[in-house]
């Protein structure tokens, strides 16, 4: 609904008719439960010599959609403080996507659980941003090929060419995509605090960064009557995106970093590229993470990332580097194709006025008691 990552696996793969990698069939096959999904994600950062989750943890959290009542589905995780009580909301479906997302939420537990000994005002990430990357890197090995073989749920972790392509175009068409998109929803929401955008212009303003950041117009004209914003969760309920813009580019230098603490990863070496990593069952990583995690917000973030990546700085080399095959991949197929990159200006998208009530929105405000 709201473009942050497309799912194109039907018109977009660069070698048609090769199946991408999705386990999702399998899982239900084997009659995957959502505990036994939170279960493998438990048993994956206990791999990494890490903790875990306390017995309360089983009984108090949302782990599918209750049927009796409505529930915020947004997928959270909730540190109460105390030191012993964690939990997580999780309305879930046995499916490749969400036993990732279960991973990137009991991530979030795993920093609470690692940090909890920190005076309360350092029972933080560095910065949320960090707090995210973690969890996205714990998922690259997650969907990495060795990683579902090693879970009984592909045949094989050796892969054909086309097969690695089509599957790092999936994963472009989730991370990369998903870029612009990120850095659009503070920025408009900076706009509006800082009054740059005035109410009377809120939806159409949405859309012009829609339409210039990320190349998206809606399906049909809207105008200043609709509010398109509020339907991302994170508006309505005033949790601030930049951390996402920057856990999706510093989720690829932990995932680097901690392949190599794994010996998992050897640049230049190219029977271990870094898409293919799985720092599953390492203690170096696990250690390396732990610590960097029990510093909680107790040292500026340039400090704490340093402790795992040797750099103090957000680097978008890292991310080129696991996407190389299909950049390189592109780049030849484009020029091949002499492909336009990019998109140009195709009509109106947003009328910035309220249009007219129509007749039947007038009855309705009649009939309203
Ligand atoms: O909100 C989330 C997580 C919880 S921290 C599921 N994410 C963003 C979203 O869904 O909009 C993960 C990636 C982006
Ligand atoms: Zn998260």
């Amino acid at each position: 609904m709201w473009a942050l990552n497309w799912k194109l696996d039907d018109i977009l793969m660069p070698f048609p008719g090769v199946e991408p990698i999705d386990v999702t069939k399998e899982m239900q096959r084997q009659h995957y439960t959502p505990r036994h999904m939170f279960e493998l994600a438990d048993r994956f950062f206990y791999s990494l010599n890490l903790t875990r989750v306390p017995a309360s943890f089983w009984r108090r959290s949302v782990m599918r959609q209750p049927d009796a009542r409505r529930v915020i589905c947004h997928p959270s995780s909730w540190d109460f403080c105390d030191g012993a009580d964690f939990r997580i909301n999780h309305c879930t479906n046995v499916t490749q996507k969400d036993l990732v997302t279960i991973h990137h939420e009991m991530s979030h537990v795993q920093y609470f659980m690692q940090y909890k000994n920190q005076p309360y005002i350092f029972r933080a990430a560095a910065n949320p941003g960090i707090h995210e990357a973690v969890g996205h890197a714990v998922a690259l090995s997650v969907e990495s090929p060795r990683h579902l073989w090693r879970l009984g749920l592909l045949n094989d972790y050796r892969t054909t060419y086309a097969v690695e392509i089509n599957d790092l175009m999936r994963r472009a068409l989730d991370q990369v995509v998903f870029l612009p998109y990120a850095y659009l929803v503070d920025l408009w929401r900076w706009k509006v605090l800082e009054g740059s955008l005035p109410e009377k212009d809120w939806n159409c303003g949405w859309w012009d960064l829609r339409y210039e950041i990320q190349g998206m117009k809606p399906p049909e004209v809207r105008s200043e009557e609709d509010f398109d914003a509020a339907s991302k969760y994170h508006i309505p309920a005033n949790i601030a995106y930049s951390r996402h813009f920057v856990s999706f580019v510093m989720q690829f230098q932990l995932h680097k970093a901690l392949c190599m603490k794994a010996g998992q990863y050897v640049p230049g070496d190219p029977s271990r590229p870094l898409h293919k990593c799985d720092i599953y069952s390492s203690t170096q990583a696990g250690n390396a993470l732990g610590e960097m995690m029990r510093l909680g917000s107790s040292r500026p973030w340039p400090e704490v990332i340093e402790t795992v990546l040797g750099e103090r700085k957000m680097n978008g080399s890292a991310l080129r580097e696991y996407f190389r095959p299909l950049e390189l991949w592109l780049a030849e197929e484009n020029q091949k194709h002499k492909e336009f990159v990019g998109w140009r200006p195709d009509g109106e998208y947003c009328v910035y006025e309220k249009p007219k009530k129509s007749e039947s929105s007038l009855r309705c405000e009649l009939n309203t008691e």
